[in-house]
């Protein structure tokens, strides 16, 4: 395999980090990109990795002190569209992987702020690098992390992107139809809108990986010291739900099943990321092309995985419970769910599936750390999606503004708005 000149987006996340590393350590040069906002995002939220995690320039220096590799990191804001032409035209990468953006469907659900700030990193972060290449690395191959979570929960098969549609004695194959379930969601499929665009008219070479729910983390690289951990989230904001219901039953605590849980995902370890990746990486799309794998290996409803928790811990005489809280989403909690996922095992996807030993492997990392474990955070979701965030975001803590957030320089502090009151309006009359 020729080596190639790989820039990883978003390095210092939960599976950027593990990706740059699994990258490096298959011989490509990677070029690693953050701003550190996820860092910040945290402060704001007041959540924390349950795992510690090192700095950048610590963990590069570790890296090559264990390996002779060799990480480029720069900080970098993906929303400066300067910065991203420069790093483009230095670089002149043969392929890009973007996982750059806010990834959290509460977040971007907590107010207008948080939904807007949500879009437009996501949306135009991605544009300055569509751009970037169009002028500058035509050829490159953009690798973007997009989700499942774009295809919502239809009533028909899932295919991988694409659809052949017959409609009045005519055939075309289109774009799926897509229903997301929140802002951020929504963020993702605009992304996907413009890079399919981008292909047709200026013939980049794009793949959409459409990503399931990642649990887990450890990867071959990262297990190679404490130093190279990557981010393990379990708080009601950046925390999914595999990895939830883990520390949850590693704290004896009762797993929280949102509203009926027949809701349905595609799931993958984070192994099989690193290795989805890989592949997409070493077999690129062609000049002009967008393509969309799906990318998980099987799908559980939340409910059955808690199940599947439960059993795991069962085995060793441990007793948990299940708890079913209304749900703080707007979503389908019993529903028809099929969705493909072949183009990655036809590409050579040898999946790590879901079993027991490996709940067990995630809660004693649990318990390695459960001194840094906050239990509020486990208890009760702070975002639901008809009302926002609970009283706690009306007051945040960092409240510096993030310069992706547009605000007229004429705006002035307003009142909250009040529901309509039907008492007051009769009264004008
Ligand atoms: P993460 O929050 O751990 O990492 C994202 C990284 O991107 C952070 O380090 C953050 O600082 C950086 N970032 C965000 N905006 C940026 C910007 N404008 N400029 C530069 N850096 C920026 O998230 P993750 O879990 O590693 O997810 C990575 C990607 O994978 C996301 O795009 C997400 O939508 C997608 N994805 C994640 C999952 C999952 O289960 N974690 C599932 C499907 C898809
Ligand atoms: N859920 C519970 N209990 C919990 C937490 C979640 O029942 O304590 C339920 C949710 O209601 C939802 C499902 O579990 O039905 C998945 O929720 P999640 O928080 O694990 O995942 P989600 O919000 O969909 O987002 C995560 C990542 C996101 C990625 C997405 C892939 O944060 O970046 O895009 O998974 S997908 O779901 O396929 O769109």
């Amino acid at each position: 395999m020729a080596k190639k000149t790989v820039v990883v987006l978003g390095v210092d996340g939960y599976l950027g980090w593990a990706t740059a590393l699994h990258l490096s350590k298959a011989g490509h040069d990677v070029v690693g990109i953050d701003s550190l906002v996820r860092r910040r995002w945290d402060r704001e939220c007041g959540t924390q990795s349950l795992i510690p995690i090192k700095s950048m320039p610590q963990r590069v220096a570790l890296w090559k002190r264990l390996t002779g590799r060799t990480i480029r990191w720069r900080p970098m804001d993906l929303c400066d569209a300067r910065a991203v032409t420069e790093l483009v035209q230095d670089i002149q990468p043969d392929a890009l992987i973007h996982f750059a953006e806010q990834r959290s469907a509460p977040f971007s659900m907590i107010d207008l702020p948080h939904a807007t700030l949500t879009q437009v990193n996501n949306v135009v972060g991605t544009l300055n690098l569509l751009f970037a290449l169009r002028d500058y690395a035509p050829q490159a191959h953009l690798i973007k992390l997009g989700t499942m979570g774009e295809y919502g929960t239809p009533n028909i098969d899932i295919e991988e992107g694409f659809l052949t549609i017959t409609h009045n004695g005519r055939q075309d194959r289109l774009p799926f139809p897509m229903q997301p379930g929140s802002f951020y969601h929504l963020s993702k499929l605009h992304d996907s809108h413009n890079i399919q665009f981008a292909c047709r008219i200026w013939g980049l070479r794009a793949t959409d990986l459409h990503q399931g729910v990642v649990y887990e983390n450890h990867t071959a690289e990262v297990a190679m010291h404490p130093g190279l951990a990557t981010r393990f989230d379990y708080d009601a904001i950046w925390g999914t739900v595999l990895n939830r219901f883990c520390i949850q039953a590693a704290l004896g605590l009762p797993l929280t099943v949102y509203g009926k849980g027949g809701q349905t995902r595609g799931f993958l370890d984070i192994r099989d990321t690193v290795a989805c990746v890989r592949l997409a990486l070493e077999h690129p799309a062609a000049k002009g092309e967008y393509r969309v794998f799906n990318q998980f290996t099987e799908q559980f409803s939340v409910k059955a995985l808690a199940e599947k928790v439960i059993e795991a811990r069962a085995a060793h005489g441990l007793k948990t419970s299940l708890l079913h809280l209304p749900n703080p989403r707007v979503e389908r909690e019993e529903h028809y769910y099929n969705a493909k996922h072949q183009k990655l095992l036809d590409l050579g996807l040898q999946p790590h599936y879901l079993g027991d030993t490996l709940i067990e492997s995630v809660i004693a990392t649990v318990e390695q750390h459960a001194a840094r474990v906050d239990p509020i955070e486990l208890e009760q979701p702070n975002v639901d999606w008809r009302r926002g965030g609970t009283a706690a975001w009306r007051t945040p803590v960092d409240s510096a503004p993030r310069p992706v957030v547009l605000v007229s320089p004429n705006s002035r502090p307003r009142r909250p708005l009040r529901s309509a009151d039907p008492t007051r309006a009769s009264q004008r009359r």
